[in-house]
């Protein structure tokens, strides 16, 4: 390996054991298709789609080149009171792929953006309506929602909240739905568990009443605390309960947005329609930042037709709102999952992958394997007094082999890019095996 000629210790990484990883980094220098390579040249198994973010590979040259055209052309224009082209062509691009009414939107530019933006926009429309009164937020424990205040408000990350204060004072959360004495071992789906949604009705509601709840936020797979697949008819009788109350349904889908589970959207997937959806990662194929909101024509209207003509509607936005470089590669990615099918090879994959991993039922510390689409969530026990220590131990390992995973505490995640093939699938399971059976 090269002497590196920079110094380490400028920089403060987010979500990472700063002194630790100094102490002995890992480095990647390039990327193409399903590989890194690191700064030892060696070649590294993208298990995870960098951040559930590359869903069609890395480097791909029609986005690749999108992008440098756009920046010949033009690198910037205001995000309020002017416009481009691609914004408006991009958004329709996001709207056509969305179920139902789903007809407008908002962009930002990081998936904590989006939620924060869903939540404000939740607000506002029942404001429009003369029911400013409905501005509490439901969220969900093991949600994760980025993390801005609001986004960490609704979120139910312990580790995420603790430092933050008060946070959103008129928040609540529902139950998660992981429970291993019911479910371990899942394919899809688990069986157990459609009522834990109940818990909106009689308890969140009759707490606080329905008429003082603006929205209820949950991604529909669960993708941070572990890929937690929501149970058999959970996500319908949620949003029976919503249209019983008016409460909006925000589905956070910046981890299942654009094929994760073979459809362009889970909404779709589980056949579910949301109020509105939240998107980011890969509707660039993670090349540049761009996020958003999908939301429902009559939120859209609503909010915008209770202005006075000739007055902004909606007091929020960001300087780089329908940035022209990244709508650039949104309207390549977007172009490319439809010429390469990428969806559909996601949803026909998904069997194969299935199977590849719940062949690690069995192998040492595996206490669970789930999975839903091209996600699975592979719970180790954790060494007795060192939580997080053998999930840790295992991701170093996997990675000095060439494979790339990532963990939650103990929680192994896989969210392969949709290209993989399925030798790579046995390769990625494989690694995983191999290193726990040697694994104290
Ligand atoms: N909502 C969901 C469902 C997410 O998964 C965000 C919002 C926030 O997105 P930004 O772009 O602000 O980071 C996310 C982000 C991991 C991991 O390994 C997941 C995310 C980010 C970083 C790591 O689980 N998801």
């Amino acid at each position: 390996m090269k002497p590196r000629d920079y110094d380490l210790q400028a920089l403060w990484k987010g979500f990472t054991a700063n002194r630790q990883f100094k102490a002995a980094p890992r480095i990647f220098v390039a990327a193409k298709d399903m590989h890194y390579t690191s700064d030892d040249g060696r070649q590294v198994l993208d298990g995870t789609a960098g951040l559930w973010c590359v869903n069609a590979g890395h480097c791909r040259s029609p986005i690749v080149e999108a992008i440098k055209r756009q920046l010949d052309t033009m690198d910037y224009s205001p995000a309020f009171q002017m416009g481009h082209p691609g914004e408006f062509r991009v958004a329709d691009l996001i709207a056509q792929l969305a179920p139902g009414d789903l007809d407008h939107v908002f962009f930002a530019n990081s998936g904590s953006e989006a939620v924060d933006s869903a939540l404000k926009i939740a607000l506002a429309y029942h404001r429009a309506r003369g029911e400013g009164h409905r501005n509490v937020l439901i969220g969900r424990e093991r949600g994760y929602h980025g993390v801005g205040f609001g986004g960490i408000s609704v979120g139910g990350i312990p580790a995420n909240r603790k430092v933050y204060g008060s946070l959103l004072p008129r928040v609540d959360h529902l139950p998660h739905t992981h429970n291993l004495e019911k479910n371990a071992f899942s394919r899809g789906q688990p069986a157990w568990g459609a009522h834990l949604a109940d818990d909106l009705e009689t308890r969140i509601i009759a707490l606080h009443d329905a008429s003082n709840i603006a929205a209820v936020i949950v991604e529909p797979v669960a993708g941070s605390t572990g890929v937690l697949v929501p149970p058999q008819g959970y996500l319908e009788r949620l949003r029976a309960i919503c249209d019983k109350h008016g409460l909006l349904l925000i589905f956070d889908e910046v981890i299942t947005g654009f094929g994760r589970t073979g459809r362009a959207f889970a909404a779709e997937t589980f056949g579910v329609v949301p109020d509105m959806i939240t998107f980011a990662k890969g509707v660039t194929n993670a090349t540049i930042p761009l996020s958003g909101v999908i939301v429902r024509s009559q939120i859209y209207d609503t909010v915008i037709n209770n202005a006075p003509p000739g007055m902004v509607e909606l007091f929020h936005g960001y300087t780089y709102s329908g940035h022209p470089v990244a709508i650039a590669a949104a309207e390549a990615a977007l172009g490319l999952y439809h010429e390469e099918k990428l969806f559909d090879r996601s949803r026909e994959l998904a069997p194969y992958f299935e199977d590849a991993v719940h062949r690690l039922q069995g192998v040492p510390h595996v206490a669970d394997v789930r999975n839903f689409g091209l996600m699975a969530g592979i719970d180790l026990e954790p060494r007795p007094g060192k939580p997080g220590a053998r999930g840790f131990d295992a991701f170093l390992r996997c990675f000095e082999q060439g494979v790339l995973t990532r963990v939650a505490g103990d929680v192994i995640a896989l969210s392969p890019p949709l290209i993989i093939g399925k030798q790579q699938i046995d390769e990625l399971v494989g690694t995983i095996a191999g290193v726990l059976r040697k694994l104290d």
